[in-house]
């Protein structure tokens, strides 16, 4: 009987892996957490996102970096604002965080902000 059950719930589990679709969409979001301090914003044009899925697997890429501070992608703009620390990670490494998992990204503009 333990057996018929532990089937059930392995095949449920696959079952839900192959609709998320693991290549593309990262499961688990998560808010950004925000810091005070010098930061600047940059806008990345992000083409290749399709879901929801692909925004929260933009942020988690990016969040990984050291010196960002806030993350936020759409799908439906095709595009990633990023607040970072310019003295910990640059635009261009953002760029190519975002293009490691298969998305196109370009900096769009990058603006100054200081307090
Ligand atoms: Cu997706």
């Amino acid at each position: 009987m333990i057996k018929a059950i532990l089937i059930t719930a392995l095949a449920g589990t696959i079952a839900l892996g192959v609709w998320i679709n693991p290549e593309c969409c990262l499961l688990s979001s998560s808010a950004a957490s925000e810091t005070a301090g010098d930061a600047k914003t940059a806008v990345f044009r992000v083409s290749g996102m399709t879901c929801g899925g692909c925004e929260v697997g933009v942020r988690m890429a990016v969040k990984k970096l050291d010196g960002i501070h806030k993350v936020e992608a759409s799908y439906k703009e095709g595009k990633a604002t990023v607040k970072y620390d310019p003295s910990k990670v640059k635009p261009e490494e953002i760029k190519a965080a975002i293009e490691k998992i298969g998305y196109k990204a370009k900096v769009e503009k990058k603006e100054e902000r200081k307090k």
